[in-house]
């Protein structure tokens, strides 16, 4: 997207790609300006320091950040930066996503970490959360997320076929 991304989705490997798209597809179907990036906590961890200490001043407003296993990349990342994270778990092949969630969220007292769902209904979640609270400040995108939430809701079959 050309315009100043406010949604930074940080994943940890390319294979969580596949998961995290999904939160990158909430946020574009309601028009919110995101950006999309690797940084691991364990391979690349000045990466994830200079990401996480600039994102203040780039104009990010909240941070999703997907990793699976020993899953320390939203709370490192939140540990740098006084913005929201959300943390989503990547379902592991070890442990199916469990030892995901609890590396997200099993955060000490002082640091949250928002957690959501294992996989693909997590990352949705939080494109839809990010996107809420952007529309807490954001009367238009409050508008948009309406539509999209009465259209969900519209969907819904009134019985199985
Ligand atoms: C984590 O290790 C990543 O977030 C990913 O979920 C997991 C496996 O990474 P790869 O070995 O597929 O690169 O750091």
């Amino acid at each position: 997207m050309a315009e100043t991304p406010l949604v930074g989705i940080i994943m940890g490997s390319t294979s969580d790609w596949e998961t995290m798209r999904h939160a990158a597809d909430a946020l574009s179907a309601l028009d919110v300006p995101h950006e999309v990036k690797v940084v691991s906590a364990h391979r690349t961890p000045k990466r994830l320091y200079d990401y996480a200490e600039s994102a203040v001043e780039r104009g990010l407003k909240v941070i999703i950040a997907g990793a699976g296993g020993a899953a320390h990349l939203p709370g490192m990342a939140a540990s740098m930066t006084r913005l929201p994270v959300l943390g989503v778990p990547v379902q592991s092949k070890a442990l199916d996503g469990l030892d995901s969630l609890l590396s997200i969220v099993q955060m000490p007292g002082g640091v949250p970490v928002g957690t959501l769902a294992i996989g693909k209904a997590g990352a949705t979640n939080a494109g839809l959360m990010a996107a809420a609270i952007l529309a807490t400040t954001d009367e238009a995108l409050a508008a948009r997320l309406d539509e999209w939430r009465a259209r969900q809701t519209d969907s819904v079959a009134h019985e199985p076929e």
